[in-house]
């Protein structure tokens, strides 16, 4: 069944059969190794990119570097116009890419769509943030002295983005650096490269109508090899990094090495807590999207539901009852709620994943399968599962990116949910289903979720960009997107003035020449 015509979306958005896969945003070039990007949703090969040599790598950072020259000199308000212009650019391209990354990616039409709008929404974000890169003033000891203190542009910002949103978060970095004033350099996934390409193919016909240098965003392709030019990079004082926390450690010691910052956006490791006074409709509708959206494969997908005893086997029963509506298949057809993993090596982690719950002594109650026949013959196609286990068991602990969601239980008070719910390695997203108030303040106290975020009668997923997205432990401790997530990707400097005509020392320190 063609659901759409590819060649045309591909045409809407500038993909070749061969792309180079390095772009300073005027040049498109690459000598590196041909990458293929095979679709989950129907097997079959999509288009080529040719990945960044060494020396392609070096071009892009002498054009990125010049382009920082210019571009930090442009007023912020001027550079939000540009971003401005981005944004609209996106509405008109919004059904195309969202396809694209439908169908390279594999979720939904309707999330590739989402995920385009969340584009769309912190480029807006970013062109009112690009009169508002306020810094304090403070009052000086001194007489005569003003302080205060300003943020400058920080240079050339690396991005390494995960497969899992592959236009989105590296538009929630490079949206808010464009307007500090920095200039970006990408590596996407190497298993969805074309979005990748997709959008520099967008950005550059803006920058190209403002003529503005080349350089200002910029793309590179390839593995984990291409990512290393960018952390070993004296040249690149941030690397913004999401994907697992395995990578994110290399990364964050790679840099730190050189004493370089790191954005880190990594694995989560998500419950919701179904207290006795929940609503049960709300919870099940919540749990299911957090457990099966996107193929479970959100770093913020419900991967546990912590439930009171009291009302365990009415919850068990109704999350179980609506696993049995859930319809798998391609996700470009808007029937269905679950289109495939990424690839068979995902899969391959999804059956390790139901195995292990098993040895452990988990119970499965929805059992999880790998599809075949027709309409998944990408062979990347998986059941939801369910199973019944307890926080300490070594698979319940680790993120296993699929939509397998363990069920746990939970005595005596809200505390002991808390308990579990903090009792992991990771820190990014989680959720209360509570009526009750004194539970709810409990859990977003102090005393209750470790997170980064927590969420009260919503899921684990689906945050929106106007806040600061990302969490704490093993998810690595960066914020992305909204609040005052920005300041990261600027440098602080205090500055003092003297008005007077004496010189007095700070601390009253006196120093008579
Ligand atoms: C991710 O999975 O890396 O909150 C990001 C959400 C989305 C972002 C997820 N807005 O689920």
């Amino acid at each position: 069944m063609t659901l759409f015509n590819i060649d045309d979306t591909l045409k809407q958005l500038g993909i070749q059969n061969i792309n180079n896969g390095t772009s300073t945003g005027v040049k498109n070039f690459s000598n590196g190794n041909i990458l293929e990007s095979f679709s989950p949703v129907d097997g079959k090969l999509i288009a080529s990119v040719k990945t960044t040599s060494k020396s392609d790598y070096e071009t892009v950072m002498a054009t990125a570097t010049k382009a920082f020259k210019t571009w930090q000199l442009m007023p912020a308000p001027q550079r939000g116009d540009i971003v401005r212009q981005f944004g609209d650019k996106l509405r008109e391209k919004k059904e195309a890419l969202g396809k694209l990354v439908s169908y390279e990616m594999g979720k939904s039409y309707q999330e590739g769509l989402g995920e385009v709008q969340e584009m769309i929404d912190i480029c807006d974000f970013a062109v009112g943030l690009s009169r508002q890169l306020h810094g304090l003033t403070m009052h000086s000891e001194r007489p005569g002295h003003r302080m205060y203190e300003q943020y400058h542009p920080l240079g050339v910002v690396g991005i390494i983005s995960a497969f899992n949103f592959p236009v989105a978060v590296w538009s929630w970095n490079t949206a808010l650096a464009w307007v500090c004033g920095d200039v970006c350099v990408w590596k996407p996934s190497e298993k969805t490269p074309l979005c990748g390409i997709a959008c520099q193919n967008i950005i550059a016909e803006v920058l190209k109508e403002n003529n503005l240098p080349e350089g200002i965003s910029c793309l590179i392709n390839g593995d984990y090899k291409v990512g290393e030019f960018m952390t070993k990079d004296v040249r690149i004082p941030l690397v913004s990094a999401t994907g697992s926390t395995r990578m994110g450690k290399i990364v964050a010691k790679e840099v730190a090495g050189r004493l370089g910052k790191t954005l880190l956006e990594l694995g989560g490791n998500n419950a919701i807590i179904v207290t006795p006074d929940a609503d049960i409709k709300m919870t099940v509708i919540g749990a299911v999207f957090g457990a099966v959206g996107t193929a479970g494969q959100r770093c913020t997908s419900t991967r546990r539901l912590i439930i009171h005893t009291s009302i365990y086997n009415k919850v068990k029963q109704a999350i179980v009852d609506a696993y049995k509506q859930i319809k798998i298949g391609n996700p470009l057809d808007q029937t269905n709620h679950v289109g495939p993993l990424i690839d068979k090596a995902a899969v391959n982690m999804y059956k390790d994943a139901l195995t292990k719950v098993e040895q452990e002594g988990g119970t499965i109650l929805v059992e999880g399968e790998v599809l075949s026949g027709s309409g998944y013959e990408s062979g990347c196609y998986v059941k939801p599962a369910i199973a019944e286990a307890e926080n300490s068991f070594e698979i319940v602990q680790h993120e296993t990116f699929a939509p397998i969601l363990y069920l746990l239980k939970y005595e005596g008070g809200v505390e002991n949910a808390i308990e579990i719910q903090n009792g992991v390695a990771q820190g990014l997203s989680s959720a209360i289903m509570t009526n009750n108030l004194r539970e709810a303040e409990h859990f977003l106290s102090h005393a209750g979720s470790d997170c980064g975020i927590a969420n009260v009668n919503i899921g684990t997923s689906g945050a929106e960009i106007g806040g600061a997205f990302g969490g704490e432990k093993e998810t690595g401790g960066g914020r992305e997107s909204g609040s005052d997530a920005w300041k990261v990707y600027m440098r602080r400097q205090t500055n003092t003035i003297n008005y007077t005509t004496k010189l007095p020392l700070a601390q009253g320190i006196k120093f008579n020449l």
